[in-house]
């Protein structure tokens, strides 16, 4: 290898360390989905009755529908809600397929609007659920992840990654239990699609 090429590589790899750049557990895989598919999912989605959410006593100004398994905030209750509608089971085999679980697997389909200007707080996901994964719509946004809890030591580990419309995450182990996330203020309307598996 010439020396600047080393260099260069040897740079890029202090810089960007690839096991610092997303928490252990989380994953993510762009145009996931097609526009086709992204078109199909966000035809089912506007029929929909999407209500504001109430998340530890605030009303949100994003808009969700859930179902199958709903987790209540303000009761800290897991409830059996509506079927899953049959437009998304396309969708579920296909992320089911990708990280290797059964399309059964998935207790919950969440449906989020995200309005221009509207954000989802620092959070770990509702305790029952196990593997969450996420779809995104017509726009991406910012995902950040901070350490939680007591690990929080300094607010300067925030990572922060672009999630693409069309793209697919996942997260699992660490990613859930030692990091929380959060979307700040976006800036086009973003739906997502999240599924979520039970303990
Ligand atoms: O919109 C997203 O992709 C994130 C959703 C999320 O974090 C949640 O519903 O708890």
């Amino acid at each position: 290898m010439k020396w600047h090429v080393f260099t260069f590589a040897y740079f890029v790899n202090t810089l960007f360390p690839a096991e610092t750049r997303w928490p252990e557990g989380f994953f993510y895989l762009e145009e996931f989905i097609s526009e086709v598919e992204e078109k199909k999912l966000y035809d089912e989605i506007v029929k929909m009755d999407l209500h504001p959410l109430l998340f530890h006593g605030y009303e949100a100004r994003r808009k969700v529908a859930s179902f199958g398994y709903d987790w209540n905030f303000q009761k800290r209750v897991l409830t059996r809600g509506k079927e899953i509608p049959g437009a998304f089971r396309f969708l579920i085999e296909k992320v089911a397929e990708k990280i290797s679980i059964s399309p059964d697997g998935f207790g919950e389909l969440l449906i989020t609007e995200y309005p221009v200007g509207s954000v989802i707080n620092w959070h770990r996901d509702a305790p029952p659920f196990d593997i969450i994964a996420g779809t995104s719509l017509l726009a991406g946004c910012t995902f950040r992840f901070r350490p939680y809890g007591k690990l929080r030591q300094n607010r300067k580990e925030i990572i922060s990654l672009r999630l693409n419309p069309r793209s697919l995450y996942w997260m699992k182990g660490l990613a859930r239990s030692h990091w929380e996330h959060s979307i700040p203020a976006v800036n086009q309307l973003r739906y997502s699609i999240t599924l979520r598996t039970l303990k």
